[in-house]
């Protein structure tokens, strides 16, 4: 028996190359399209989670996340608009790992998380991710878990299953959750000359979670069903091939073209969801100018669920690339000051 058990986890968000939109099972979160990503740098942008279990008479979980505590009781299922986590979620993942774990008795625990992430939360930086990632990792150590940890990070939520593991790496989709897992395709320094830089131009909450936005994408976009199209038959397979073969062309094109085709679903959707803003449209018509100079490609981007913007750009053009941003396009924009830069060389 033991009295307690300590474990620390850290994670970092990841950025959809071939975006996830969409669910096929809103309970498994099985999603309906495959998807792929590359995992950014945990010295640089990260979700840091300590999990205590405590063997008391008390069964309240406390989850703090970013400095605001909640406390609830097992099996509280209440909704309540000041909830830091979504609860139903939350235990579906403390049940499954509870009931496929080593610890003899996994009920008895009081329970109290910490999180914090070293970015804005909830902008479209996928916080979600990195932080169900670690709160999967710290469960499944805690716990000693016997099954698949990004099937428990995906439960919490969805791309969150894809910041379990560095590198670029691939959501594929399934029938049943065991089979709808993220695996890695290429560790990151697969491609050292890349370099991913995060311009968090407002990091204020957004209006409408991804959650209810796929939702009501699903339910009103036709458009949504020719992306899915798209993606399972061609998008998937070429952006392994592009990364595989480190094609900076075809991967910046087909970058921009699969982050335009998911904020075109979200403009299909009735009624229509604006996750960019003008400053995201402004940095959309810079790279385009940026790239016009000259005969290939030098510059991607991306945008998630929100209006913070990744570039993608190599190596050789990253310093000429950082002076065009910080002197001369971004002088008269309030930029947060944050312009974030990951370089794929790292050791994970
Ligand atoms: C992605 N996004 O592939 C896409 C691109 C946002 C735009 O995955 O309901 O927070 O928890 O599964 O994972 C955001 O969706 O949604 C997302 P749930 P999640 O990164």
């Amino acid at each position: 028996m033991t009295d307690k058990i300590l474990v620390t986890c850290e994670c970092a968000p990841n950025i959809a190359l071939i975006k996830y939109w969409g669910k096929l099972n809103e309970e498994l979160i099985i999603p309906l399209n495959g998807s792929i990503s590359i995992t950014l740098d945990r010295d640089v942008l990260s979700s840091k989670t300590s999990l205590i279990l405590l063997k008391t008479n008390n069964r309240n979980i406390q989850i703090t996340l970013n400095n605001k505590t909640q406390v609830f009781n097992e099996g509280d299922l209440s909704k309540n608009s000041n909830d830091i986590i979504n609860k139903k979620r939350f235990f579906t993942m403390l049940n499954k790992v509870r009931q496929n774990c080593i610890l003899s008795d996994p009920f008895e625990y009081e329970i109290k998380i910490k999180s914090s992430n070293n970015f804005p939360t909830a902008c479209g930086l996928a916080s979600s991710a990195s932080g169900f990632a670690a709160l999967a990792h710290c469960l499944s150590k805690a716990y000693g878990y016997k099954g698949d940890v990004s099937e428990l990070a995906r439960l919490g939520s969805g791309s969150a299953c894809r910041s379990c593991f560095g590198g670029f790496v691939k959501w594929t989709t399934g029938e049943n959750s065991f089979d709808s897992l993220a695996s890695r395709l290429f560790p990151s320094n697969h491609w050292e000359e890349m370099n991913i830089i995060a311009l968090i131009l407002e990091d204020g909450k957004k209006s409408v979670s991804s959650t209810h936005g796929m939702k009501e994408s699903v339910q009103t976009s036709d458009l949504l069903k020719e992306r899915v199209k798209i993606v399972e038959n061609e998008r998937l397979l070429n952006m392994e091939n592009f990364v595989r073969e480190k094609n900076f062309d075809e991967f910046a094109r087909l970058v921009v073209q699969d982050s335009n085709t998911f904020h075109a679903v979200c403009l299909d959707t009735y009624p229509p969801l604006f996750y960019m803003n003008d400053k995201s449209k402004e940095i959309v018509k810079f790279v385009h100018e940026y790239n016009n100079l000259d005969s290939s490609l030098k510059l991607a981007y991306s945008f998630d669920a929100g209006p913070n913007c990744f570039l993608f750009v190599l190596d050789q053009h990253l310093n000429e690339l950082l002076f065009l941003l910080r002197n001369i396009y971004f002088r008269n924009f309030d930029l947060k000051d944050k312009v974030v830069s990951n370089n794929l060389s790292k050791k994970e």
